[in-house]
């Protein structure tokens, strides 16, 4: 089997990154270790920026977006029973971001690269990585694919990031996680609530008018099991609490699942003809809401420096390619870490710690020029040269 381009990974990177070949005319493979199913129902993010529903739209990839996703105008804070509302268009001179499940757009770019795109084989895992060669398992059976790239799109427990050698690593763990639920209850409100409260995290999505997506913070053993549904409901109505009539709906839990966090960042993301995108090469704490806008500008960038270097031969944008996507990683690195420091309570933190956080949230309601920082980084900073 041979492809210009190699793509480990069906996630969302790997399946954009495909449908942005498709368009450019170069042919790719893509490798999925797990089956559909799994790729399809695995709840992750669920906020996109501007710009990924724009690489979305462009990618021709967005018409049940537009159809069934939900534009937001802004965010709630929510800190010492107070709540303060954050305004993005008027902070960020007209941007909004918008709620639809990375599901969803796995979903529909599966449903592309089946009907129109290269190959796209499930239950195939990759196995190892030689310059110009990705070695997989199908059916038991070991086979290869040749190629011009390869692009390791397989997520933080994949296989690519092995195979760059000298690669820096950079990371920090965090000493707790986020329990999320599902569950069959319209939203208790139109945007989301980030809180902060003296028994820690929790924050309210929403999937659509009639699911909510609500995470709170939990210990890092925290088992599932051991949080029945009146246990959740319980917490999270304790930790949204504010002054003021608001109330939290509560319904029937669907999935529950406790994820751990971390920061970490790859450099380079380019070895040779070996490229990383996405989870392969950077994690950020799911605080900033980064994760899934990151791996989906990585592969824009890849995108159109692959079609430049098949246009033109060149491969300056190729060579710029990691210097590129590390400025805005590092960008929604720090963002995600500030939002976690500020909003969760680490085990053990003194009261000091407390006020600092406290301080810090009182300046973004009161200052509008601490509310825009927040905001911009939020809708996704235009990085300017
Ligand atoms: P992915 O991990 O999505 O996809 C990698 C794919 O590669 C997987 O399908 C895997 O099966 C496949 N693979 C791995 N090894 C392979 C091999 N050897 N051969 C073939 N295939 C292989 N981000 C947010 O913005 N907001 C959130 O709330 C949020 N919540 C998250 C919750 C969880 C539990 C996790 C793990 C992540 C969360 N994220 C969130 C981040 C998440 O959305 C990622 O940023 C996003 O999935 C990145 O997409 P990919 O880079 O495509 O990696
Ligand atoms: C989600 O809807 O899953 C979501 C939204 C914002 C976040 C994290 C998760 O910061």
């Amino acid at each position: 089997m041979h492809a210009t381009v190699a793509i480990i990974g069906a996630g969302p990177a790997g399946l954009l990154l495909a449908r942005l070949l498709h368009n450019a005319g170069i042919d790719s493979v893509v490798l999925e270790h797990r089956d559909r199913a799994y790729v399809e129902h695995r709840q992750r993010a669920g906020m996109l920026e501007q710009t990924t529903v724009d690489a979305l739209r462009a990618a021709g990839a967005a018409a049940r977006l537009d159809r069934e996703g939900l534009v937001h105008h802004g965010i709630e804070l929510r800190f010492d029973r107070r709540a303060h509302r954050l305004d993005f268009p008027d902070l960020t001179g007209g941007r909004s971001v918008m709620i639809y499940a990375q599901t969803e757009i796995v979903k529909d770019l599966v449903a592309l690269q089946l009907a129109e795109g290269g190959p796209l084989l499930f239950e195939t895992q990759a196995v190892g990585i030689e310059d110009g060669l990705v070695r997989f398992l199908r059916d038991g059976v070991e086979e290869k694919l040749t190629c011009e790239f390869v692009v390791g799109c397989d997520g933080f427990h994949g296989i690519s990031r092995a195979a760059l050698p000298n690669a820096r690593v950079y990371e920090r763990e965090y000493p707790y996680s986020w329990l999320g639920i599902l569950a069959d209850v319209p939203p208790s409100c139109e945007e989301l609530i980030y809180a902060h409260s003296e028994r820690g995290f929790a924050l309210h999505s929403m999937r659509s008018a009639t699911v909510s997506r609500l995470y709170l913070q939990v210990p890092n053993d925290a088992d599932p099991e051991h949080w029945p549904d009146d246990r959740i409901w319980d917490e999270l109505e304790a930790r949204f609490a504010v002054d003021g009539d608001w109330k939290l709906s509560r319904g029937p839990i669907t999935q529950k699942a406790v994820t751990p966090m971390r920061s970490f960042v790859t450099e380079p993301m380019r070895h040779d003809r070996l490229f990383l995108a996405g989870d392969a090469a950077h994690i950020v704490p799911p605080t900033g809401a980064k994760g899934l806008n990151l791996a989906v500008a990585d592969v824009v960038v890849l995108a159109e420096a692959l079609e430049h270097w098949r246009r033109t031969g060149a491969t300056d944008l190729l060579d710029a390619y990691s210097d590129t996507c590390l400025r805005r990683v590092w960008r929604a690195e720090h963002f995600s870490y500030f939002m976690t420091t500020l909003l969760h309570l680490a085990p053990g933190q003194t009261g000091f710690d407390t006020r600092l956080q406290l301080s810090q949230l009182d300046r973004i309601a009161t200052s509008r020029h601490a509310a825009a920082e927040l905001a911009e980084n939020y809708t996704g900073v235009a990085l300017r040269q």
